[in-house]
């Protein structure tokens, strides 16, 4: 060949396209991580995805790629990312991104979508589905980006719309032909940006912190709600400032637990029901008066308990009851100006509300110790839960992720937690299926050890992600609850048929078998013992675990501690 060509070269336009626009504009507002599965039409993204140096994290079932997104958002206060393909694999991940916006965790849901003019038509196109429209009810926001030279816009609304206010979930549909799309490299880069103040401060009046501050200094019994929207807010070091200060008993709500630890002796958890009827003032600070609270009314509360109310969003004052003093913000501004208005205030519960709380954690403390050291076997929740608490005392730092009914409620009674952000579990909807997904995000997202405490039937709605645990060898240990079923495992078929219960699971079922298949460490645990023993090592180990924890499949309450929402009917079993 010969190198001296003279002939002028044809001008090369550089090119690029709508997948690298995209991947572009994600990196450029600093996405970190993507959870996903491939397939038409965003393969090639996922792969350009790793060219430039995000992580992407492929799943087994969208739902958990979904909740792992979810809950990366919760740990960081910025949109986790999740990859779907377009029909099926939309309708997989959607149920997460309505999990997310119900819970307020932001993340952006990216599908694939088919061609616009077949869809529109209802001509039967691969995966046909009007993804955006459907999202839409279920979501903050739901966008679809048709032009290159819009992706860098449409981005930025997603993450706008994901972190701003209350957060929560929204889609963002890439059709195959913006995917497909081609423009001039140069121009399409003039088009990226970065995103500037999406979660913007939003400070409250001076009149409405003065009224709160009014309100908790008339107080006798005053008592504060931290919910996971405090958490969420990191406003760690101010909350405590606060509770400290003022020294009002506090309750955290399953996932605000360890924002400050639950052995501070101002925690009130173990005499909830005590502080509930008792107080005259209650302050929620990023909680809502949902179900999870009775709705701030009824025989749970105090009849003349009065409302000071801490939240991003103005429309949750109100929803449930009349709330006296709202005060509208971000948490990190409200409760700074809290804090700083502290020496104008004399704020000081009645010592005897104080003496009364503490009565009663004591009495309470030594009814649960009774359970916990009572040995059965097989083993039972609480002397399962012993061994489980003992061996966590020395993992103060651990992630916990816990998903089921008992297995939830009693955890969430018996294991203390440390650290803020730290418990991670079914949240607002007690949704079925965060387990795997959850521990996935935390141990990609903070790089720590998790542990995930699931009952039989919970771990069976993610369990096939254990593959994915293995395949990133994550540092997480599994925790299988077996007692063989939904809530117990001894219902017998009312017909008198040989087909299992209803709510039968296989109480001999190894679930440590499972993740042998992919080259974990697996355990079988019949005593507190071993149960002990196989939780220290896995963790330990820091690779992936499984321990299947054998209890009595006689142990077990209806539906946890919620069995009074189920409807009445007549029960011959
Ligand atoms: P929990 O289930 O722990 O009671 P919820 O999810 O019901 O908590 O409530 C969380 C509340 O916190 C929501 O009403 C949400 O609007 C609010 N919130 C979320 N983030 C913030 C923030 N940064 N500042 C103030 N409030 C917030
Ligand atoms: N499906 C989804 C998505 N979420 C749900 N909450 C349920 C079904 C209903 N459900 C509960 O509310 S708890 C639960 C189901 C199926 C499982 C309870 O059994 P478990 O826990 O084995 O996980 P325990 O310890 O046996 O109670
Ligand atoms: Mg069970």
């Amino acid at each position: 060949m010969d190198n001296n060509n003279t002939q002028p070269q044809p001008q090369i336009q550089n090119l690029t396209d709508g997948m690298h626009i995209v991947v572009d504009a994600l990196k450029r507002n600093g996405v970190e991580v993507v959870y996903g599965i491939c397939g038409i039409p965003v393969t090639d993204l996922a792969r350009h995805l790793q060219e430039v140096g995000i992580r992407y994290i492929g799943f087994r079932h969208e739902q958990s790629a979904g909740n792992a997104a979810a809950i990366t958002g919760y740990l960081t206060k910025k949109p986790g990312i999740c990859l779907t393909v377009s029909a099926p694999g939309f309708l997989n991940g959607l149920t997460a991104l309505a999990n997310a916006t119900t819970n307020g965790f932001p993340m952006i849901q990216i599908s694939g979508s088919s061609s616009r003019a077949i869809i529109d038509l209802q001509q039967g196109d691969y995966e046909e589905m009007d993804q955006m429209n459907i999202a839409k009810p279920l979501v903050k926001a739901s966008y679809r980006i048709n032009r290159p030279e819009d992706i860098a816009t449409g981005v930025a609304r997603a993450i706008h719309a994901a972190v701003s206010g209350r957060p929560g979930g929204v889609y963002l549909d890439l059709t195959t032909a913006l995917l497909a799309s081609v423009m001039d490299k140069d121009t399409a880069d003039k088009t990226l940006y970065t995103v500037e103040d999406p979660a913007p401060a939003s400070i409250p009046s001076d009149a409405s912190v003065d009224k709160a501050m009014q309100m908790l200094k008339q107080a006798k019994n005053p008592l504060i709600i931290i919910g996971k929207g405090a958490a969420y807010a990191q406003a760690d070091d101010t909350i405590k400032q606060f509770i400290e200060k003022t020294g009002i008993p506090f309750l955290p709500m399953s996932m605000a637990k360890g924002l400050l630890p639950d052995d501070h002796p101002q925690c009130a958890a173990a005499a909830r029901s005590y502080a509930l009827e008792n107080a005259d003032v209650v302050m929620l600070l990023g909680a809502r008066l949902n179900w999870l609270l009775s709705h701030g009314k009824g025989k749970h509360w105090n009849p003349s308990v009065k409302f000071v109310q801490l939240d991003i969003d103005p429309q949750e004052i109100d929803s449930n009851r009349h709330i006296e003093a709202p005060v509208v913000g971000d948490i990190v501004s409200s409760m700074g100006l809290m804090v700083k208005s502290l020496d104008k205030y004399d704020i000081k519960p009645d010592p005897a509300w104080l003496s009364g709380i503490d009565a009663d954690k004591k009495k309470n403390f030594a009814k649960m110790e009774i359970k916990l050291n009572d040995n059965t076997s097989p083993m039972n929740f609480f002397n399962a839960l012993k061994a489980v608490r003992d061996v966590l005392e020395n993992y103060k730092d651990i992630y916990l992720v816990n998903g089921g009914a008992n297995t939830l409620d009693d955890t969430r009674n018996v294991i203390n937690m440390y650290m803020p952000r730290h418990r991670l579990d079914c949240g607002t909807w007690g949704v079925m299926g965060i387990g795997m997904g959850f521990s996935i995000g935390a141990a990609i997202t903070t790089g720590k050890s998790v542990v995930a405490i699931e009952g039989d039937s919970a771990f069976g709605f993610s369990g096939m992600e254990i593959e994915t645990i293995c395949r990133f060898k994550l540092p997480v240990t599994v925790v299988v609850f077996n007692n063989g079923g939904i809530y117990n495992g001894w219902h017998n078929n009312l017909g008198g048929g040989s087909d299992p219960s209803p709510t039968t699971l296989m109480a001999d079922a190894r679930y440590d078998k499972l993740i042998e298949a992919f080259g974990g460490t697996a355990y079988n645990a019949t005593t507190p013992d071993e149960l002990s023993k196989a939780l220290s090592a896995g963790i330990d180990s820091k690779k992936p675990t499984l321990i299947n924890c054998v209890i009595d499949p006689k142990d077990g309450t209806e539906s946890g501690h919620i069995s009074n929402l189920n409807p009445k009917t007549i029960i011959k079993d």
